[in-house]
């Protein structure tokens, strides 16, 4: 149980709300984080023999059971009294018997260990967007990785103390095992419980579990949007600075979009990273604005090397807490596409990740501490598809736009357990981590369009379409650089595009670089049959819900006409 000090510290109501859990929980000692007790938890794990320490600067190694490396969107649940208010896309429970069951679950689970009281506020200290929360956790691994990936600080605390509303979590390890694996939410009530996991977005409950979906249920009811978005600050040699966000399914390149660096052909513009994986956007003044609920990056190891990315591999260099990446003898870290001089002695998860803190990133946004965010000039929606869509291409209005993100589809791949390699729907890249009805969700988007006098451009990217022997054709990474100042000048309204039923795509001069027309032709091309194909199986997609938004269904009928004629 608390001691005095601490009941002192947490005020009457939270002491209370962490004392029942704590009296079905049954740990052998409460232990309250404010902020700095890293080293302290790095050592308990290093004592136990669950950290590896690694070569390169205070990084170490943590591994998750094989069947607990991701994302598990199976046992994933909205938990709200009508069925209807978590609507078709997501996993519904009754709240009163789930959390019977939960209880019972719960019963025991901390015997013997610790139980971390996590305060923490996400978002910029003194932003009017940032919000509180508490976490409770019974695993020194899902503690570090908060530490890093939240804000943690007495200060929440002292918020919540003066009454300011605040998300409750519960996470407990149990046995870890899948059979009785829950991430649940409870928007209603601010609340989430997460038992029998500890990888990442099932466990580190601040991440999707309070950052997307409590946040985006939060933010339908008062009037702005929480997505699953990368930002970047993006500054052109004339000085000129643009916000470009951009919404894509897990491993699908935000990360990387998010740490591009300008290489020899754009010696004098900047990149700078406002967020790699979430934003909370507002509406100020008729323009959206963008700020990142977290502190810290959780990104895929996999595939990152000095070609790739040389900006991340700088900063994962020290101070990182791997998961799940392969070993070498020398003990440095090792994942598919590192190189290493040293004997590999095991292999990667594909789903490996790292996890530092957003301040070692050495191009970091001063927009970062903007209590207010960055201007949103333009929204990119990204997905993983093979064929069809287009490298790049402008829609046609906000509607449109909305549209093209509700359409979205993407090869699943090894962020989730379930379905790896299929073609699933995952509107607006949010599919897995909204909190409510995903009718509403659109809906909300137009309405919060609607408040924008200068709205942001919508474009939709495809960095990864293939020929016909299954390769690549376009080389991705540092070369999207040629894809973000092409958007930039739509933006600007300084440079002409080729018009296309879907929306505007570039002159392929706008891709000089020694690319093959023939292949800037397959990067390009429209192919009729197969868009009346995808307009089809979006109409059936739509159809599961029941109140799917009027003005986009016009906007499909519009869209197909326009396709066949
Ligand atoms: O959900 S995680 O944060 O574990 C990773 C992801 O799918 O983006
Ligand atoms: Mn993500």
């Amino acid at each position: 149980m608390l001691t005095k000090k601490q009941i002192e510290l947490l005020g009457e109501n939270l002491s209370k709300k962490i004392e029942n859990i704590a009296r079905i929980t049954n740990p052998k000692e409460i232990k309250i984080l404010i902020g700095n007790e890293k080293e302290f938890l790095i050592e308990k794990l290093l004592k136990e023999k669950r950290l590896v320490k690694l070569k390169w600067k205070n990084c170490y190694l943590y591994r998750t059971k094989p069947y607990d490396a991701a994302r598990s969107e199976a046992s994933t649940y909205i938990a709200t009294k009508k069925k209807e208010d978590a609507g078709p896309t997501n996993n519904w429970l009754d709240p009163k018997r789930i959390r019977k069951k939960l209880f019972k679950i719960l019963k025991n689970s901390m015997k013997g260990k610790t139980m971390y009281v996590v305060p923490y506020i996400l978002g910029p200290e003194k932003s009017p967007y940032s919000k509180v929360g508490v976490m409770l956790t019974d695993n020194e691994y899902v503690a570090l990785n908060e530490l890093i990936l939240a804000k943690v600080t007495k200060k929440a605390i002292l918020r919540i103390k003066k009454g300011e509303d605040f998300v409750f979590g519960i996470h407990s390890t149990c046995k870890l095992d899948p059979k009785n694996r829950y991430i649940v939410h409870f928007p209603g009530k601010n609340e989430i419980i997460s038992v029998n996991t500890e990888y990442g977005g099932n466990a580190i409950l601040t991440k999707k579990c309070h950052s997307l979906r409590i946040a985006s249920f939060q933010a339908r009811k008062e009037g702005w949007l929480a997505e699953h978005m990368m930002a970047i600050q993006v500054i052109n040699p004339e000085k000129e600075s643009f916000g470009i966000s951009a919404a894509f399914p897990s491993m699908c390149g935000k990360t990387n979009l998010a740490t591009i660096k300008p290489e020899k052909e754009f010696k004098n513009w900047k990149v700078k990273l406002l967020s790699d994986d979430i934003i909370w956007i507002h509406e100020k003044e008729g323009k959206a604005y963008a700020i990142n609920p977290e502190y810290g990056m959780f990104g895929v190891a996999n595939g990152t090397n000095e070609k790739t990315n040389s900006n991340i591999m700088k900063t994962i260099k020290q101070d990182t807490i791997f998961t799940n990446v392969g070993l070498t003898k020398n003990l440095e870290p090792w994942w598919d596409g590192l190189e290493t001089k040293s004997k590999i002695l095991e292999k990667a998860n594909p789903n490996s990740r790292f996890t530092v803190s957003i301040l070692k990133y050495q191009n970091l946004s001063k927009y970062f501490f903007d209590p207010f965010g960055l201007k949103i000039d333009a929204i990119l929606f990204g997905s993983r598809r093979k064929e069809l869509f287009p490298l790049v291409f402008e829609t046609f209005s906000w509607e449109e736009g909305v549209l093209f993100g509700a359409m979205l589809r993407s090869e699943t791949t090894a962020a989730v357990i379930e379905n790896y390699k299929q073609l699933k729907n995952d509107p607006m890249a949010m599919r897995p981590f909204l909190g409510y009805n995903m009718a509403k969700y659109f809906l909300h988007w137009l309405k919060f369009g609607k408040k924008l006098k200068e709205k942001p451009r919508i474009f939709f990217v495809n960095w990864f379409r293939r020929d016909e022997k299954g390769n690549f054709i376009w080389p991705g990474f540092n070369k999207n650089m040629y894809v973000i100042k092409w958007i930039i000048e739509r933006s600007k309204g300084k440079v002409n595009a080729i018009k296309t039923p879907i929306g505007f795509i570039p002159n392929y001069d706008e891709f000089d670089f020694g690319m093959e027309k023939e292949k800037l032709e397959k990067l390009f091309e429209i192919d009729k049959e197969a868009w009346l194909k995808e307009f089809s199986d979006a109409r059936k997609f739509f159809s599961i819900f029941q109140n799917f938004p009027k003005v986009l269904s016009k906007k499909l009928d519009e869209l197909e006409e326009r396709m066949k004629s």
